[in-house]
């Protein structure tokens, strides 16, 4: 078999998608996905025009052989940008081998290790009543995990916190949005919110926070110390993980369980929060972490020193990666839980699919490949339109993390 064309497409059904796909000689065809948010027609180029031109009349069942073409050969290593690239031809690669063997990806990578995927949504609101409300309803949906966001007092909307409604769609003023952060005034809120959903709805559903890299780890040690009496499933991205020796502190103070990892782009990112057990989840997803071949690696080096798995699944990576991501989620022994925000009936119609979701968990279904189309013809009707995630600022015009 060999490959005849790749395209890339970018397109905008209510956010941007960046999709990959490859044809073969054969008339097989395999689909990824690249969308980076924010830098989309960056990938887009890298693709176009370094990527492309080097793999055609390859063998597409090399996928080993052409991942390292690409990390190693390129000189150039890791990057958000190169490895959702790298990760889209992966992950179109991995699809094409399983259409050939007519099986689902799942079963190339060892088989189901359970029946359904648990998958945890997002619930917030500005007050803490409203939040409380908004996990009550997504309860009732059937979800058994939620992530809850609350609204800061003396705050305009941030990201994140308690707005509703999707932030970085096509909607958005074509630069970033410039938020205002506090975290004097954020730390008392989340204990406060969290005390009220255990009130609530009890001690059975899985409570989840995002902090979005917002703290300091005295500052994280803190939260994570306040929240121990509401048994969180976990608290999320708490400090930057660039440094990651900031995570021993945290460990050091609190039992609060950790999860970690939605920007990491390779192994090497989690090396050593993974290797001296300073977290508990890492949350690699298949289009920023290289695809399949570059994850399961991930998955079974956390498995080694007992770090579960929580692969990134928020709107803004394509329905594409969330089916690759759940053939890994059946398979891997050693699954946490995936992330599922849920997409608008606009984005889900231009990307067919056989992933399923009942009563709060997804499966993949058994389609041969991946089981996630991409409906070119549709895509066309949706141009890109550049939009970007917001920036955060301290109340003195300090340009912070977030
Ligand atoms: O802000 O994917 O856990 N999910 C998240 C997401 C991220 C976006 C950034 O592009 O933190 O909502
Ligand atoms: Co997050």
């Amino acid at each position: 078999m060999k490959i005849t064309d790749i395209k890339v497409f970018v397109t905008c059904p209510g956010r941007n998608f960046v999709t990959v796909k490859v044809y073969t000689d054969q008339g097989l065809t395999g689909v990824g996905d690249a969308t980076l948010n924010g830098r989309e027609l960056a990938v887009a180029s890298y693709l176009k025009d370094h990527v492309v031109p080097c793999l055609l009349d390859r063998d597409p069942m090399r996928s080993e052989d052409i991942w390292h073409y690409l990390y190693r050969g390129a000189y150039w290593r890791r990057g958000p940008v190169t490895m959702a690239a790298i990760a889209a031809i992966d992950t179109a690669l991995w699809d094409l081998k399983a259409k050939a063997a007519n099986m689902p990806l799942y079963q190339l990578l060892g088989g189901a290790s359970r029946d359904r995927v648990l998958c945890y949504t997002h619930a917030q609101g500005r007050e803490i009543s409203e939040a409380v409300d908004a996990v009550g309803a997504r309860i009732e949906q059937g979800y058994k995990a939620v992530r809850a966001q609350v609204g800061i007092p003396g705050l305009p909307d941030v990201y994140g916190t308690g707005s509703s409604g999707v932030t970085n769609t096509a909607a958005d003023s074509d630069l970033p949005k410039e938020e205002v952060w506090s975290t004097a005034k954020y730390m008392p809120r989340i204990p406060a919110l969290f005390e009220e959903l255990r009130a609530a709805h009890g001690a059975d559903v899985h409570l989840l926070h995002d902090t979005h890299h917002r703290l300091t780890p005295i500052e994280a040690a803190r939260l994570a110390k306040d929240l121990e009496p509401y048994r969180l499933f976990w608290l999320e991205d708490t400090v930057p993980a660039e440094n990651q020796d900031g995570f021993r502190l945290i460990r050091q103070h609190s039992t609060t369980p950790l999860a970690v990892g939605e920007v990491f782009n390779t192994i090497w990112d989690c090396k050593q929060l993974i290797e001296e057990q300073l977290i508990d989840f890492i949350r690699t997803t298949c289009v920023h972490a290289g695809g399949p071949t570059a994850l399961r690696r991930i998955m079974d080096f956390a498995g080694v020193h007992h770090v579960r798995t929580a692969c990134h699944g928020a709107a803004d990576m394509s329905p594409i990666c969330l089916g690759a991501n759940l053939h890994l989620d059946l398979w891997v022994p050693n699954f946490g839980i995936q992330e599922y925000s849920g997409y608008t009936d606009e984005m889900l119609s231009v990307f067919p699919h056989a992933w399923t979701f009942s009563d709060g968990y997804l499966h993949p279904g058994d389609a041969p490949g991946h089981g996630v189309d991409f409906d070119e013809t549709l895509a066309d009707k949706h141009p890109y339109q550049r939009a970007y995630l917001p920036v955060n600022r301290l109340e003195d015009g300090t340009l912070w993390h977030w």
